[in-house]
């Protein structure tokens, strides 16, 4: 049995760590191969390193700490000797909190250095992950490092997307030392199971007075740049009824997807979070415009069919206001329930820690919904204060972010050592 976990320094890593990236609004801004992302990456493998892992990065950026497995343990057969992987990702998005991603990693690191200290070498190998990229902040691709380990995607599938400043993807991954001509091994790998320990960016935990959320499920997403194609000219001599504005055309198509999402009615959502105009300035009737769709629900269907009637309604726009549409889909992911055993094991150790914990759906997406279509994976969550997410006042209490610490520990502990 585990002895009572004291304090460990989680709080002081998490506030270390949101150094790298620091920004002007109190956030923290990390995007994939960025100074700030190599910095934090760099600083995060000496830190492994410090705490008795042995850290090695992959060709995606992906960092790994590992505690070795006695190479005699009895648990050697088949996917038994394959590593238990826990973490989450080191990127964030713009003026971002200092929880999301980071926690799982900061967590992961200090959990295995404890069972190392109290219990040294385990029976199965456990590492830690510090995921190269998640959110698809800086290119229109997420999950990158989840989806590089488990094969589905490769460079192949990137190394031509551009950021919002024109930088191509695989000139940024070979400046910043990654990439295939490096010194690292490839990103795809085979893993025995993973657990990835997150905020839940919501306030359904603290509303309903929980301290563990155990994921049964997580959304379905389905992420679009639509770009609206009209006529450059002047904001003073063209009539109205002579324009064909794609900003206005876009605008209208925005209020079509809250119409749409608001009649197909929770838990359905769907965001723009992203508007282009091009040229982009005031005197000047709008010749295109692109943005963003964000789409998401817990069933397949209904997610498409959401998307099915937003087309129908973007193309009646087009056409009313003779203006050309053309849609890029850049993440479609199926809504993805988790590993049913490692929920169970994660219930049993609520239990005994005597923490109240809830079967809930994860309304953000996650690596944990890639790594399931590899591998036996399970998420837990600590309550967000406010359910604030994605924003420089994200917050969690040191209490509660112990809390997901420990329950973290015993479940590795079960797997590495039981
Ligand atoms: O957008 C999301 O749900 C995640 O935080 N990347
Ligand atoms: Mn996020
Ligand atoms: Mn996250
Ligand atoms: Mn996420």
């Amino acid at each position: 049995m585990l002895p009572n976990i004291e304090k460990v320094e989680l709080q002081a890593m998490l506030d270390w760590l949101a150094g790298y990236g620091a920004d002007e609004q109190g956030g923290v801004t990390r995007l994939l191969y960025d100074h700030a992302w190599c910095d934090a990456q760099h600083a995060l493998a000496v830190k492994m390193q410090e705490k008795g892992l042995a850290a090695e990065f992959d060709q995606s950026g992906n960092l790994f700490g590992t505690l070795k497995a006695d190479s005699g343990s009895s648990v050697t057969n088949g996917e038994h000797n394959l590593p238990i992987v826990t973490g989450s990702h080191i990127d964030s998005v713009v003026h971002g909190g200092k929880y999301d991603g980071a926690y799982g990693v900061a967590a992961g690191i200090l959990a295995l250095e404890y069972l190392k200290q109290q219990f040294g070498v385990p029976r199965r190998t456990l590492q830690v992950v510090s995921l190269c990229e998640e959110e698809g902040s800086r290119f229109p691709f997420a999950y990158w490092g989840s989806r590089s380990i488990t094969g589905a995607a490769c460079l192949d599938d990137v190394r031509e997307l551009r950021d919002a400043a024109g930088a191509r993807f695989e000139d940024a991954m070979t400046q910043a030392g990654f990439g295939p001509d490096s010194n690292y091994r490839s990103a795809k790998r085979h893993i025995g199971a993973f657990i990835e320990l997150h905020i839940e960016q919501g306030q359904v935990l603290e509303r309903l007075g929980h301290s563990i959320g155990i994921v049964s499920a997580i959304v379905g997403q389905k992420r679009f740049s639509v770009t609206v194609g009209g006529e450059a000219n002047h904001a003073g001599t063209t009539p109205m009824i002579w324009r064909k504005d794609a900003l206005a055309g876009a605008a209208d198509m925005i209020s079509a997807v809250r119409r749409i999402a608001l009649q197909a009615g929770h838990p359905l959502v769907a965001t723009v979070g992203q508007v282009i105009p091009d040229p982009g300035v005031g005197n000047v009737v709008a010749g295109r415009a692109v943005f963003s769709l964000d789409i998401r629900h817990i069933q397949q269907e209904s997610m498409e069919q959401c998307w099915k009637q937003m087309l129908e309604a973007f193309t009646t726009i087009a056409e009313e206001h003779e203006l050309e549409l053309e849609w890029e889909e850049h993440l479609s992911v199926a809504p993805t329930s988790m590993d049913a055993r490692i929920i169970h094991d994660i219930q049993e150790i609520c239990l005994q820690e005597q923490l109240s914990s809830y079967l809930m759906a994860s309304g953000a997406g996650h690596d944990s919904q890639i790594f399931q279509s590899a591998c036996p994976t399970a998420m837990l969550f600590v309550p967000s204060c406010s359910g604030i997410s994605h924003n420089p006042l994200e917050f969690t209490s040191e209490e509660d972010l112990m809390r997901g610490f420990r329950v973290l520990v015993r479940l590795l502990y079960k797997y590495g050592y039981g």
